[in-house]
């Protein structure tokens, strides 16, 4: 029984005006098992202009009622967590648990904090002996999300947040291989008391609905995470028409284990950094650095610890990896296994198709998380994004060339360091081209933090006040106190 998924445009479920529909595939199961709305250019000119209608109302409402309908939206997401949950595993293939404990949650987190936010917001004023400046926010007036599968409702909260809490309308477009959850977000947020054509929903291909949506003249900021390919096709689509725009991007990071590290703490955190949702997510530790006098040791338990990851169904509470988003991208990652061997590397477990799945899943985008060691920094495998269940083992043996290798790609997103000398954690983290430094830690979130990476891993920053500057422009106002003119 397939489900309809259909676009949320002024306040109501529609399909595409062509009547063209996508299936949504479970990439655990192979099934088929929803009917996605096709949209197309003349569905986003309808969604844009549902925000178009909405925005001016919604700008002049009072922040704290915006930060109501957010709390309201945060208790709706929270009670149906458990449903969520399952919608997310069936589109992503993750396991139900990490969705439970993770991603559903992080959802509520991201209203209530820009709920809050909102509500604490304060704004600046610059005396002069005779004039007085105050800065005042506005929002940007309608904004387009542009969203990836690999977190679909922690980042599509991530930025419909922030963009409600500081008055913007919204067309939204989540990724066509997971629109489920960004749905269902749509009947909650208006359960909420989310005026009609505040948030719209546009589902379909990136081309034929994402792109339609970057051009449209309506659309003043573009919010969009994904992959850098795809963030270069938007700022070259944006930038000429000078919207606002934030990209998160790939990435490709780099853990550093010292040898003076807790390397039990190590050996946890640098296993659930190289493999958390099966290895796609854009801040997972793709490059295990280990210092060489522990070099064979360590690599040894990390191997045995990887090797005993258990890959299974998503519904099973044992799983720790689940499917991958879908049986092409499995192909991507198997590609960079064979490229791995090619270029001099050892797989030293994992990168088969497990064996003896449950029924029903033997056609899943299974693949068992591998390590492989030998290949040098330097090597396509070593610098390009696979985002998939595979990290690079690689010895240093100073400082200096741990950081040489870490920034040696063209990604700067994030990285995480391992010692007990904190004056090293400091210089270390202050000389690495990233955005986003873990040190004896990983993936330890304060949404108030700057979030972002430079080079190709993306321009801006999101979380805290960076998203609601973000979402919104500033503007000066100068009054002259004195009595003469
Ligand atoms: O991203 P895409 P995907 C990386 C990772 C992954 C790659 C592809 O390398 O393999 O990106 O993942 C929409 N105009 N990351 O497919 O293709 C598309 O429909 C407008 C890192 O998710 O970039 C989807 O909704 N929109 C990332 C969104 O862009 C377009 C997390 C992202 O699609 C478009 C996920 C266009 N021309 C993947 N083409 C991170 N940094 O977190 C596509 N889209």
């Amino acid at each position: 029984m397939t489900r309809n998924i259909d676009m949320y445009i002024d306040g109501a479920y529609t399909g595409a005006l062509s009547g063209e529909r996508i299936d949504d595939l479970n990439p655990a199961t192979g099934e088929v098992i929803g009917s996605i709305a096709r949209g197309a250019r003349a569905d986003v000119a309808a969604a844009v202009e549902a925000a178009t209608r909405a925005r001016d109302a919604w700008a002049a409402t009072p922040p704290n009622a915006r930060a109501d309908v957010l709390e309201r939206t945060a208790a709706l997401i929270e009670r149906n967590l458990d449903e969520l949950a399952v919608l997310e595993s069936e589109d992503t293939g993750k396991p139900v648990s990490l969705a439970r404990s993770i991603d559903i949650p992080r959802a509520v987190a991201n209203f209530r904090f820009f709920a809050s936010a909102v509500r604490q917001e304060t704004l600046a004023a610059h005396p002069m002996p005779m004039a007085l400046n105050y800065t005042q926010r506005r929002p940007l007036g309608v904004v387009a999300l542009i969203t990836p599968w690999n977190l679909p409702l922690y980042l599509m909260s991530w930025k419909t947040a922030p963009a409600l809490a500081m008055g913007n309308t919204i067309v939204a477009k989540p990724s066509e291989l997971t629109p489920q959850t960004a749905t269902r977000m749509a009947e909650l947020l208006t359960a909420a008391g989310l005026p009609r054509g505040v948030f719209n929903l546009v589902h379909g291909y990136g081309s034929e609905v994402g792109q339609p949506l970057l051009e449209h003249a309506g659309v003043s900021g573009i919010s969009f995470t994904g992959g850098t390919a795809t963030g270069a096709i938007v700022a070259a689509t944006a930038a000429p028409k000078f919207k606002k725009l934030s990209l998160e991007l790939g990435g490709k990071n780099a853990t550093i284990v010292f040898a003076d590290a807790d390397l039990d703490a190590a050996l946890e955190g640098t296993v659930r950094a190289g493999f958390a949702n099966q290895g796609e997510i854009c801040l997972c530790g793709s490059r295990l650095l280990v210092e060489r006098s522990i070099y064979n040791d360590f690599v040894r338990r990390y191997v045995e610890r990887v090797g005993a990851l258990k890959v299974g169904p998503p519904g099973a509470a044992d799983t720790q990896v689940g499917a991958l988003i879908s049986l092409a991208h499995r192909d991507k990652v198997e590609g960079y296994l064979r490229l791995a061997r090619e270029e001099g590397g050892t797989i030293l477990c994992g990168g088969e198709r497990p064996e003896g799945l449950e029924p029903g899943y033997a056609d899943g985008a299974f693949l068992q998380p591998a390590v492989v060691g030998g290949l040098s920094p330097s090597c396509r495998t070593s610098t390009e994004e696979i985002f998939g269940p595979v990290v690079t083992v690689h010895p240093f043996d100073s400082d200096g060339e741990a950081i040489r290798i870490a920034n040696g790609t063209d990604y700067g997103l994030s990285a995480s360091v391992w010692t007990r000398d904190l004056r090293r954690a400091h210089r270390v983290s202050e000389a690495l081209d990233v955005g986003m430094v873990w040190v004896n830690t990983w993936l330890l979130r304060d949404l108030r933090v700057p979030f972002g990476g430079v080079k190709n891993s993306g321009v801006g920053r999101e979380g805290g006040r960076y998203s609601m500057e973000f979402f919104s422009d500033s503007k000066n106002i100068c009054v002259h106190l004195g009595d003469s003119p």
